[in-house]
């Protein structure tokens, strides 16, 4: 059963800040947090679906060239001077999908782009059924996310606060928490368990239930955390 995909933002940010990036990357290298990132954009409850990476251009140029178009995922790299418009590869998109009766082990990592954000969500909204989209995944950076909340049914942030006694990376791109704080509730921890998909594994222990647990790494501490709309 196929129903229009939901938009979901999902960003690591340091606490209390906010902060997203530094110098047009991650101001961490965190690999739990990464697989973290990568089972969750990639895992569908329906394995005949995929899910959408939607990026800005900066964004897309931070993620390793190894790692570029993110495999089993339809990649959407927004750029205000793009050569191509999202319509203009659909029909080429429409015929990838149509003879890939094998099972969908990312040969078709297509790259689109497009030059207007919302006009992107809305194409791929509209075509999601032939697209086979479950999901659309906002990763960043800092201006796609402004533009994404407010149409974002839950925001994935994992929340990272360095540990005691270490250093406060220097941050220069920030999520607007007004905006978030304004529109959304943080959920307590097993609603995030219950909206992933099994595939994603999460850390199982926490004293208090309803927080989440923790994983340290690296001198940081973090948590995965679901924010969905204050109804
Ligand atoms: N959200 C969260 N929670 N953590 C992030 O690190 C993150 N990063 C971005 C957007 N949202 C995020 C944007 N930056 C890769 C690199 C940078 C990046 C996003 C993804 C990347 O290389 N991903 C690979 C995994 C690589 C690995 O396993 O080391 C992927 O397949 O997803």
């Amino acid at each position: 059963m196929s129903c229009k995909p939901s938009v979901c933002c999902v960003v690591a940010c340091l606490m209390p800040g906010y902060g997203i990036g530094y110098q047009g990357s991650l101001p961490w290298r965190l690999s739990k947090e990464m697989k973290y990132f990568r089972q969750l954009t990639s895992a569908t409850r329906d394995s005949s679906m995929r899910n959408a990476v939607v990026m800005g251009r900066k964004t897309w140029e931070s993620i390793p060239a190894k790692f570029r178009p993110l495999p089993n995922r339809l990649n959407v790299v927004v750029s205000r001077n793009c050569q191509l418009d999202i319509n203009d590869e659909q029909t080429q998109f429409t015929k990838s999908r149509v003879g890939d009766d094998d099972d969908d082990d990312g040969g078709d990592d297509a790259t689109l782009y497009a030059g207007d954000l919302s006009r992107a969500i809305d194409q791929l909204i509209a075509n999601s059924k032939i697209l086979g989209l479950e999901t659309i995944y906002i990763i960043g950076g800092g201006d796609i996310y402004r533009q994404c909340i407010p149409m974002s049914h839950n925001l994935f942030i994992t929340k990272i606060v360095p540990d005691l006694g270490m250093p406060v990376p220097p941050m220069d791109t920030f999520l607007d928490r007004e905006q978030i704080e304004s529109q959304f509730k943080e959920q307590p921890h097993h609603k995030l368990q219950e909206i992933v998909p099994k595939e994603v594994s999460l850390p199982q222990f926490s004293a208090d239930s309803s927080s989440a647990p923790t994983i340290s790494e690296k001198g940081f501490t973090y948590s995965f955390t679901l924010w969905s709309r204050d109804t």
